[in-house]
């Protein structure tokens, strides 16, 4: 591992500018994982002297980083649309304004990373002075984006990053994405190798995600649920709760409290409906020694380690799920710590991302 001092002397600082989600301002859990990919890589880059400037609707704030707020009209989750989606911009639209920022902005910045999937950033990609790294969050959700993000990609080789192999393959060019795979500072998850009685699923509550399947197998095992994540749909939530399984909602925590509370699950319940690009929630478990349980699809079935962090199970099989509850006490949760201290610190997300800014200069 080169000295910090060696790492500096052969990429010299860059200034940098975050465009944020535009469907929610950061900290409110509506941005789901990109919230905590962004704060992370915010803050591990500047750690290692780069400057960051963050772009994000207002209200939004996030431990103490610098972002200009910008007034506008959210947009709407693109996950929630079919695959013939049109391109759709409210009026007086967050993103147009937050991009219109970005182009009056761009002669102070060397490049500038896109968080959001939207098409606009990518479509306004070519007609900036400056070079736009695009962090793709999701899968291939829609045709439009699927268009603009390869026309992009053809036309600014290396420039569009994912989190894992199972969400590159969700596009056709898939193998022309650069895999970052994800990070957390694991100083803010402490270990607990003594769990209470109870289960544990986190993620934003809508039916992508399939909390309905936790709740059925965690009762099944007559184990307590606890479930915390943002609730962007409460009357997909009301359907939920009409069942006599026992589960308690916790809300959306940051993520000092979320740990206090995950780091005591006897496991981590993820159940993905569709292709998760990755699952944060999957490494802050691992990072408190908390075993993962996950439908083996998409992020998370190329993080948990079969038999050693956790267990992989059939897709949408329930039975799968409980036959791995009961198996949970086979998995050693230091393993499960140790995991993420090796593949999922900051330091290791940090030189994955920092490789990918220097070899995208190089290239265009
Ligand atoms: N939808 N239109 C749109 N834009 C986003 O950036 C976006 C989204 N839906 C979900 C989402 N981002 C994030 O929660 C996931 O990428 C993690």
């Amino acid at each position: 591992m080169p000295q910090l001092s060696d790492r500096k002397a052969n990429f010299k600082s860059l200034k940098l500018l975050f465009l944020s989600t535009p469907v929610g301002p950061l900290g409110t859990g509506l941005g789901g994982g990109v919230e905590l990919t962004l704060q992370n890589m915010a803050q591990e880059l500047m750690r290692r002297d780069h400057q960051v400037q963050i772009v994000a609707p207002a209200g939004s704030k996030l431990a103490g980083l610098p972002i200009a707020q910008i007034a506008g009209n959210l947009q709407s989750s693109a996950q929630t649309q079919g695959r013939d989606a049109p391109i759709v911009l409210p009026a007086n639209s967050v993103l147009g304004n937050m991009w219109e920022y970005a182009y009056q902005q761009q002669d102070q910045y060397d490049v500038l990373i896109n968080f959001a999937y939207d098409w606009l950033p990518f479509y306004l990609t070519p007609f900036f002075a400056k070079p736009i790294a695009h962090l793709v969050s999701m899968g291939s959700l829609t045709e439009a984006m699927d268009t603009v993000i390869a026309q992009t990609l053809d036309r600014f080789p290396g420039t569009i990053g994912v989190h894992s192999r199972a969400q590159a393959d969700t596009f056709a060019f898939g193998n022309r994405c650069r895999i970052l795979s994800n990070g957390l500072d694991l100083s803010l998850y402490q270990f607990q190798p003594e769990p209470a009685n109870y289960l544990g699923w986190v993620g934003r509550i809508a039916p992508e995600k399939g909390v309905e399947d936790a709740i059925v197998a965690a009762h099944q095992c007559q184990i307590p649920l606890k479930i915390w994540g943002a609730m962007p749909n409460p009357d997909y939530w009301q359907q939920i709760c009409q069942t006599d399984a026992d589960f308690s909602y916790g809300g959306f925590l940051p993520t000092d409290q979320l740990q206090a509370e995950l780091r005591s699950c006897r496991g981590l319940l993820m159940t993905p409906k569709w292709i998760e690009a990755f699952g944060n929630v999957a490494i802050e478990a691992l990072a408190c020694g908390v075993p993962v349980i996950s439908y083996r699809r998409g992020g998370p079935a190329e993080i948990v380690q079969h038999g050693k962090t956790g267990w992989l199970v059939e897709p949408d099989s329930i039975e799968g799920l409980v036959e791995a509850i009961e198996r949970l006490d086979e998995i050693d949760r230091h393993t499960c710590r140790q995991q993420a201290e090796s593949q999922y610190s900051m330091q290791a997300m940090g030189d994955r991302v920092e490789a990918w800014i220097r070899d995208m200069l190089v290239v265009i």
